[in-house]
């Protein structure tokens, strides 16, 4: 039976794994390089925001059941598990394992016998067997008798991370059948719907969840385009469509941003081909990546329409982070918009109610503040709030009446009986006020 278990990186998937083993009754020793963030969990002071989060890790740091430390190699002597939760992250489509490297490498000095060593970063397929397997080798122990490895890829969407640890169901890929045991036996302590297979076909079915994903909602973004061409609107399409017992499409929107999607696909890349000239994944992540620059075109003829040019304008955009809900702005779809916006001297303020950035634009604290004299209200992102906005009293502070909206947030027909034009990301449907 596990009871101390050792998790390295603290970050948006190591800290709430932490705290939700800890919970459970486990011995849970938090590493990372961060002095800050050592500091902080030591002080219960919980630095990232997720729904119940920072009430458990009071609670478990409190009780004695989670410490932090910037000492890796101790914590690992002393554990009989040690979770790995490091970026991974893509610069330049080269994958940057520098951190793993470092984490791997402080659990090979700490290494001794029967010790789990379970990877939650999201890693290309074979890295587990290809490399990590005989990097920790070299330590003299040997995988599946003296230690045991495996890949448990995290599948939490920030704003959901407890939740989701508790009640997705989790993949359990080992090296071999004993490490695949030895995981079930740790991850069972949260979760009771676990998913056995080996660590390459894990590492793959990561790749394949956010590939899926991302590949989807490109199709949605193209449809988008087509439905601009046609004179439709996508939304009621897609809506109809959807009603098909077999068909789902995602929804379209003003880009697709976070840590995930903007990454994982390019691993899959790295063991794809090409088919027939196309590689489906770099396809669909230009058409993602073009959508923020859709925006903009968008803005543009919105302005033009009433005839002010984009240097007289002022743009209050509504959201920053990456989707509705979070604070989260990693890779967000409004910093591209920002920037191509500030780019053409337009004058742009922002306001989100979950976070301060601004991405260099002048930011807003208040809904009126942002709206105030502005020719356009352009939405990037669906925070739940921003449905209730009330247009009626927005529409008096506004120099003209205009709503571009990057995720539909509004339904077009309410907007212009309030006197509103409305454009938005696939909606080709000319409406007259
Ligand atoms: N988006 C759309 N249309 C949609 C859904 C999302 O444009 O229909 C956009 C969002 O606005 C956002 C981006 O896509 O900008 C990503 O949002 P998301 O909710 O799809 O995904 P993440 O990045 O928050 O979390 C994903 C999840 N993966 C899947 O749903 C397959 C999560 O379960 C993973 O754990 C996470 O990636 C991860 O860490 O890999």
């Amino acid at each position: 039976m596990y009871e101390k278990v050792s998790v390295i990186g603290l970050g948006h998937v190591g800290l709430p794994a932490a705290v939700l083993f800890a919970s459970k009754g486990l011995q849970v020793t938090g590493i990372d390089i961060d002095e800050h963030k050592v500091r902080a969990v030591n002080m219960s002071k919980c630095y990232i925001k997720e729904p119940r989060l920072d009430d458990l890790l009071r609670e478990v740091v409190s009780n004695g059941l989670l410490t932090a430390t910037t000492n890796g190699i101790d914590a690992v002597k002393l554990c009989d598990a040690v979770i790995i939760a490091v970026p991974t992250p893509i610069r330049n489509n080269i994958i940057d394992l520098s951190y793993l490297k470092s984490a791997l490498e402080v659990v090979k000095q700490g290494l001794h016998k029967d010790l789990l060593i379970v990877i939650e970063s999201t890693i290309p397929p074979k890295l587990t067997v290809d490399f990590i397997k005989p990097f920790l080798e070299e330590s003299g122990l040997s995988v599946e008798k003296d230690f045991f490895l495996a890949h448990v890829p995290e599948r939490i969407a920030p704003g959901r991370a407890i939740e989701e640890l508790l009640h997705i169901p989790r993949v359990i890929g080992g090296v071999g059948p004993k490490s695949t045991r030895k995981a079930v036996e740790l991850y069972s302590r949260v979760n009771p719907n676990l998913l056995l297979t080996d660590a390459t076909t894990a590492e793959f079915i990561k790749l394949v969840e956010n590939s899926f994903r991302d590949l989807n909602i490109a199709f949605a973004n193209f449809l988008a385009l087509v439905a601009e061409k046609i004179g439709i609107d996508v939304y009621e399409a897609i809506k109809l469509a959807n009603t098909h017992p077999r068909v789902n499409i995602h929804k379209p929107g003003a880009g697709v941003g976070g840590p995930c999607l903007t990454k994982d696909p390019y691993m899959l890349t790295k063991v794809s081909e090409n088919i027939f000239g196309v590689n489906l994944i770099f396809l669909a992540r230009k058409i993602n990546d073009y959508m923020p620059y859709h925006v903009v075109k968008i803005v543009d003829k919105a302005l033009d329409d009433v005839g002010v040019s984009m240097r007289d304008a002022k743009i209050a955009i509504l959201g920053v982070s990456y989707k509705g809900n979070v604070s989260d702005t990693r890779n967000s779809p409004a910093k591209v918009i920002v920037k191509e916006l500030l780019r053409r001297n337009v004058s742009v303020v922002v306001y989100d109610p979950y976070t301060s950035e601004s991405f260099g634009a002048e930011r807003a604290r208040s809904l009126k503040e942002a709206l105030k004299g502005a020719d356009v209200m352009l939405i990037v992102t669906d925070h739940s709030e921003f449905k209730n906005i009330d247009l009626n009293t927005i529409g008096n502070i506004m120099r003209h009446r205009i709503i571009v909206d990057g995720r539909r947030v509004f339904e077009p027909f309410d907007v212009t009986k309030k006197g509103f034009k409305y454009y938005g990301i696939g909606f080709g449907k000319a409406i007259k006020i």
